[in-house]
């Protein structure tokens, strides 16, 4: 596939997005131009693995030539209708994902922090409704060091200083308990006001934060004893990243409302969606809720192939043995700068043995980028290692030997 002669260098491109473009990230020098699979490309034709899968949201690869054709052939026929109207491809979608998942209904939206607010609307209005919640007393719970998207409402919750300083005033309602701990939810959840338990069921942001065996079966059981919803956000966890189709199955944990986005659409095109039985889902009436291009055409066409292609493909088998095998060879290095190797599936991260807020991982970034390997530091010292789903062993092995050779520099 021939890429637009580009009229571009990467520094011109960098520049331009330091003079045009807000100041909202700080990327790793590196200018992508082209993607394929488990490969991207940057202006100058450098080749780099892609480590980190735009945060678990191109599972399928990039460009996967049946998303990508499911796009292009429905970008012909019709695109966006709003839902002032039906459309002929919404309904067949509807069903599609709904059996997929196993969910009598599901709610359209386009970004993950949009079905994050949509899941926070729907359990708080199920609690005033369905519970009996006083008005405007409704409690959620979340998780320290949780990351659901940087809404107002979202980040009011946040523990992370980056992303709540001077944002406020913040949205009331919302507290969060130690992550991983049992007794502290069973406290909480003594509260009658509250109506549900918001949690990512391995925290990634957070660091790639497996919590320990049973814990999300025993949330489930406090949460149904005390009539509370429990809601399982998993846009970064979801889509056979963890070796599951999603996170939640590795225990046979069914949640009340199921929170999806990224990989949904293979990262071709931004989709996300809330999913729900009747009786919790029909609490949101005509006029209540929705988005400009939730649930359009173009959108369902691509999540349909996208969903095709991880069955298709078994991608979350293959999720399952690789990171097995990346983890074993990682923990094979034995390298001293790698404190702790963890993760499920390929949703894995290394430890690295330096202060939280050493610039080290950082560095190890840089040299990983300029010997072919794309990945970044999440909070401080931890890499987050996430390939496309259809990475190959061998190309596993490639990729442990490139990180190796890189920490035995530091
Ligand atoms: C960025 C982090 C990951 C998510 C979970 C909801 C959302 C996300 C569990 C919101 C989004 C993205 C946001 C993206 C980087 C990435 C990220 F580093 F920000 F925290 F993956 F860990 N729930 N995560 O992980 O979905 O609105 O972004 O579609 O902000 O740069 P979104």
């Amino acid at each position: 596939m021939e890429t637009m002669t580009s009229i571009l260098t990467s520094q011109q491109a960098m520049d331009l997005e330091n003079k045009y473009g807000a100041h909202n990230y700080h990327p790793l020098p590196v200018v992508l131009d082209r993607g394929e699979g488990v490969f991207v490309w940057d202006l100058e034709g450098n080749k780099y693995f892609d480590f980190l899968s735009s945060y678990s949201a191109v599972n399928q690869g990039h460009c996967h030539p049946k998303i990508v054709s499911a796009l292009t052939e429905q970008a012909q026929i019709l695109t966006l209708t709003s839902r002032a109207f039906y459309n002929s491809v919404l309904g067949e979608f509807e069903k599609y994902a709904t059996e997929y998942f196993g969910f009598d209904k599901i709610l359209p939206m386009n970004t993950g922090a949009e079905a994050v607010e949509t899941a926070i609307k729907l359990v708080r209005k199920w609690g005033y409704e369905k519970k009996g919640i006083a008005e405007n007393q409704a409690k959620i719970i979340f998780c320290e060091n949780n990351f659901h998207g940087r809404t107002v409402t979202i980040v009011s919750v946040s523990n992370d200083p980056d992303a709540r300083n001077n944002f406020g005033p913040f949205t009331p309602g919302l507290v969060s308990i130690p992550y991983n701990d049992i007794e502290a939810l069973e406290k909480e959840l003594e509260d009658k006001n509250v109506c549900a338990f918001i949690v990512e069921p391995i925290q990634g942001e957070a660091g790639v934060f497996v919590p320990d065996a049973g814990y999300l079966p025993k949330a489930l059981e406090l949460c149904k004893a005390k009539n509370v919803l429990f809601v399982a956000d998993e846009v970064q966890t979801g889509i056979a990243r963890t070796g599951k189709l999603l996170a939640c199955d590795h225990e046979n944990v069914k949640p009340d409302v199921l929170i999806l986005g990224k990989a949904i659409s293979g990262g071709v095109f931004p989709v996300s969606a809330v999913f729900a039985n009747n009786e919790i889902m029909e609490v949101i009436k005509p006029g209540e809720h929705g988005s400009t291009f939730g649930g359009n055409p173009l959108a369902c066409k691509v999540a349909m192939a996208a969903l095709d292609v991880v069955k298709d493909e078994d991608l979350a088998n293959k999720a399952e043995q690789l990171g097995a095998h990346l983890r074993a060879q990682l923990e094979g290095l034995d390298s001293p700068l790698i404190k702790l190797v963890r993760g499920k599936g390929l949703l894995n991260a290394i430890v690295i043995d330096d202060a939280p807020d050493s610039k080290t991982a950082w560095n190890i970034c840089v040299r990983l980028k300029e010997n072919g390997l794309l990945a970044k530091p999440t909070h401080g010292n931890i890499i987050r290692f996430a390939p496309p789903l259809v990475i190959t062993q061998s190309q596993i092995d490639e990729c442990v030997t490139i990180i190796g050779n890189v920490l035995a520099e530091f």
